[in-house]
């Protein structure tokens, strides 16, 4: 929102894990906690942790070394979409039998393809929101920012706030609006790492130092180097805690 309102008054911005359109993604958790309260009325209960992992580990199966790595991370998100197919890798529990890890119910698994497609009007469109006015005026005209100042973006893939594809089809429009877009603006997809932190992710990483080295001596952030943070709870037992990770830009 400051790169597109207010750029003027900066040299350079970070914009973590952001909400570029507020009002749709407002729309999208609502959708998301209908599809969740359909399986329980106490949505705190619609899924088990075994049941995410269960779902965690399909993904992985289909994805994680797609990357070139199997390291327990999915790099290759575009890669991932095509390869990993939620109807028909995910077992769904035979009827009658409880989810145990081995399966999802009929409705858990109706609600996650719901959530994963994301909310659609009864005409299948995107609804829109009659708060639109509360996002960017024109995110991919970014005029003041591209005269004075840099943007350094950064979003964790596994975001349940606000989705890391709005983010990354931001940037790919902007690149092809704009074939300088990455003297100004740069994105860096952190797999697997939460709203700003946490995750099963490589989450901590300095991206204050890169951006004063773009903005003071015009080196612009080809990468970020990235380990696991001393508080993040989701990393997995056999993950090293000196593991680190290299994000490219996008
Ligand atoms: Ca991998």
């Amino acid at each position: 929102m400051a790169a597109s309102r207010f750029a003027d008054q900066f040299d350079g911005i970070i914009a973590g894990n952001p909400g570029m359109d507020l009002p749709k993604a407002s729309i999208a958790q609502i959708h998301d906690t209908q599809q969740f309260a359909a399986v329980n009325a106490n949505i705190a209960n619609a899924f088990a942790a075994k049941d995410l992992a269960l779902v965690a580990s399909k993904i992985l199966a289909k994805c994680d070394a797609l990357d070139g790595a199997t390291d327990g991370i999915v790099t290759d998100q575009a890669g991932c979409k095509t390869a990993f197919n939620f109807s028909t890798d995910v077992p769904q529990c035979a009827t009658g039998v409880t989810p145990d890890g081995t399966c999802l119910s009929a409705a858990q698994k109706t609600a996650l393809a719901a959530v994963y497609a994301g909310a659609k009007t009864s005409a299948g469109d995107v609804p829109q929101s009659a708060m639109d006015f509360m996002g960017m005026p024109d995110p991919l005209n970014l005029p003041t920012l591209k005269a004075k100042g840099k943007l350094l973006v950064y979003h964790g893939t596994a975001d349940p706030v606000f989705s890391s594809n709005h983010t990354a089809s931001w940037y790919s429009r902007l690149q092809a609006k704009d074939a300088a877009a990455a003297s100004y603006a740069r994105l860096f997809l952190v797999p697997g790492m939460n709203h700003c932190g946490g995750g099963t992710a490589t989450d901590s990483f300095d991206a204050f130092t890169p951006l004063v080295e773009w903005v003071e001596k015009g080196s612009a952030p080809d990468t970020l180097v990235a380990t696991v943070g001393a508080g993040n709870a989701d990393k997995p037992a056999a993950w090293s805690s000196t593991r680190s990770r290299m994000a490219q830009s996008v």
